[in-house]
């Protein structure tokens, strides 16, 4: 799949068993004058898993009910499903020191949602983990996971980088894409939209 204005592609499968559920871009305002587009994106989950965390409690209601429903949001970045945001560098100047600024802000002010007494800690755990001499040229591609037992991976370009393990973290990260506010408002409803469908199908076994 595409994504129509920067041209990224993303592909169908992750992580062996994780679907491309929606994309979108995020982008940013420089001191008020412009919006630069940072990255496109794109959120991939196992739907077994989600079958198997949110059957129980959304099967029954229908698709319309369950795009427009907070709690199923909410309970989806607090689940333990696997879930993957893939992003694609689309901006050519993009200093490792402007990505843990933005990051200091956008997920900082989402740990104090999730979070608990630790949040400066854990903000500075996760971005020392981006040295300063990583680059992140146009075209590169950054793997955010959240695995079994609210572990974070990141990847960049294939190559791991570091994880660690916290489920606010996880739940800071995935929500500035599926949560409350997020970056592309569009690109979080064809995720729901999506998950919803997968909801509605009754090819996998609850338990
Ligand atoms: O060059 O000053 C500038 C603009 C930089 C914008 C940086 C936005 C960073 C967004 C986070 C990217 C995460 C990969
Ligand atoms: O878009 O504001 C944002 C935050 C995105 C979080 C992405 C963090 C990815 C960090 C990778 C750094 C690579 C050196």
């Amino acid at each position: 799949m595409v994504e129509s204005k920067t041209g990224a592609s993303f592909p169908q499968v992750v992580n062996g068993s994780q679907t491309l559920l929606g994309i979108g871009l995020r982008r940013k305002n420089i001191l008020g004058l412009k919006k630069i587009d940072v990255y496109a994106f794109g959120v991939y989950a196992d739907e077994d898993d989600v079958q198997r965390n949110l059957k129980e409690k959304y099967g029954k209601l229908s698709i319309s009910d369950l795009k427009e429903n907070k709690d199923f949001y909410e309970d989806l970045l607090a689940s333990d499903v696997n879930l993957t945001v893939r992003l694609q560098i689309v901006y050519s100047r993009l200093s490792i020191r402007s990505v843990r600024n933005a990051f200091e802000d956008s997920v900082g002010s989402r740990l104090q949602k999730f979070g608990g007494p630790n949040n400066n800690e854990l903000l500075q755990r996760f971005t020392s983990q981006f040295k300063d001499e990583v680059k992140i040229p146009k075209g590169s591609v950054i793997e955010l996971s959240r695995e079994h037992g609210y572990v974070l991976r990141t990847k960049i370009d294939g190559e791991e980088v570091g994880s660690i393990e916290s489920k606010p973290l996880c739940q800071s990260v995935l929500d500035l894409y599926i949560g409350e506010d997020p970056f592309d408002q569009q690109a979080k409803e064809n995720v729901m939209l999506k998950l919803a469908n997968t909801l509605g199908k009754n090819d996998t076994p609850v338990g």
